[in-house]
């Protein structure tokens, strides 16, 4: 059976607590109007869906700067660390108060250590409007925020969920995708068919086209793709191919990297 070590993390007070229980059917681990009621990390394992998950509840994470307990230094350092061993984080943002740089922070945080995120907001049942609010958070994630071919945005409420099925099966249809290993074939091809149908950016008048491309054996789809150029390759560039790359290939809501190669000159000049 397949483990999922899943960490819900978020501010203090967001419903974290309420949701990890809400996911183990079980009351254990206290909630309560007050915030940073969580003081330590709390670990359940269900089986489900052919799945083994492992479920952490965290304490509230504050800025570093609205901190001066010792204690809650060190919980928020191994609240950090535990990313590392993780596979899902579901980022808990209350959604009856602003985003705020603080649950960014976070999510780039989990972006960096190329781990699957959840955004997501709870507490809808206080939402008057809750059509226009998804699509406003579904537009700033669209629009305004450049990870988000990267991230999942979900929208819930901890205290009355009628189908975690249905939230455990997209988790484990995004893990499946991260594992996603495409054949070196395919990916040539792509690379053939983006030749013929597309124009590519130019550096000092020279156009910067691909000329094959691999997958390394990393944990997350990460490709090496060789060019015919020696120059630095425009952040947009690499935006714009990774772009077309994830959407061939259908790999959204996953971390995904791309190492820029040249192959024109495998050697490095020395002065
Ligand atoms: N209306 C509503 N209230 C919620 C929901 N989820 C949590 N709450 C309430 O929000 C308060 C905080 O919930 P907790 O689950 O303790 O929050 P937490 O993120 O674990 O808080 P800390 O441990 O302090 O970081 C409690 O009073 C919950 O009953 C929700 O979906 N809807
Ligand atoms: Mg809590």
């Amino acid at each position: 059976m397949k483990n999922i070590n899943f960490l819900i993390v978020g501010k203090p007070n967001s419903g974290k607590s309420t949701f990890y229980n809400t996911l183990n059917d079980k009351y254990l681990s206290p909630t309560g109007p007050e915030s940073g009621l969580t003081k330590d990390i709390f670990k359940n394992e269900v089986s489900i869906l052919d799945t083994n998950f492992i479920f952490f509840d965290t304490p509230g994470l504050r800025r570093k700067n609205k901190i001066d307990d010792k204690d809650e230094i060190k919980l928020t350092y191994n609240v950090i660390k535990l990313i590392d061993k993780i596979d899902v984080v579901f980022l808990l943002v209350d959604a009856t108060k602003n985003l705020t740089k603080q649950d960014l922070k976070i999510a780039e945080i989990v972006i960096k250590r190329k781990k699957i995120l959840f955004i997501v907001f709870n507490k809808i049942d206080l939402i008057d409007d809750l059509n226009k609010f998804q699509k406003e958070k579904k537009y700033y994630f669209l629009e305004s925020y450049s990870p988000s071919n990267t991230i999942n945005l979900k929208f819930i409420s901890a205290l009355s969920i009628d189908n975690i099925e249905r939230i455990l099966k997209t988790v484990i249809r995004a893990c499946r995708v991260k594992s996603t290993k495409i054949s070196t074939p395919k990916l040539n091809n792509f690379v053939r068919d983006m030749l013929k149908s597309q124009k590519f950016p130019k550096i000092n008048k020279i156009e910067v086209k691909p000329k094959y491309m691999v997958q390394t054996d990393d944990d997350y789809p990460r490709f090496k793709i060789f060019i015919n150029t020696s120059k630095k390759v425009p952040q947009s560039y690499k935006r714009f191919y990774e772009n077309i790359l994830r959407k061939k290939f259908s790999l959204i809501g996953v971390p995904v990297q791309l190492d820029f190669i040249s192959a024109k000159n495998p050697y490095i000049k020395k002065n």
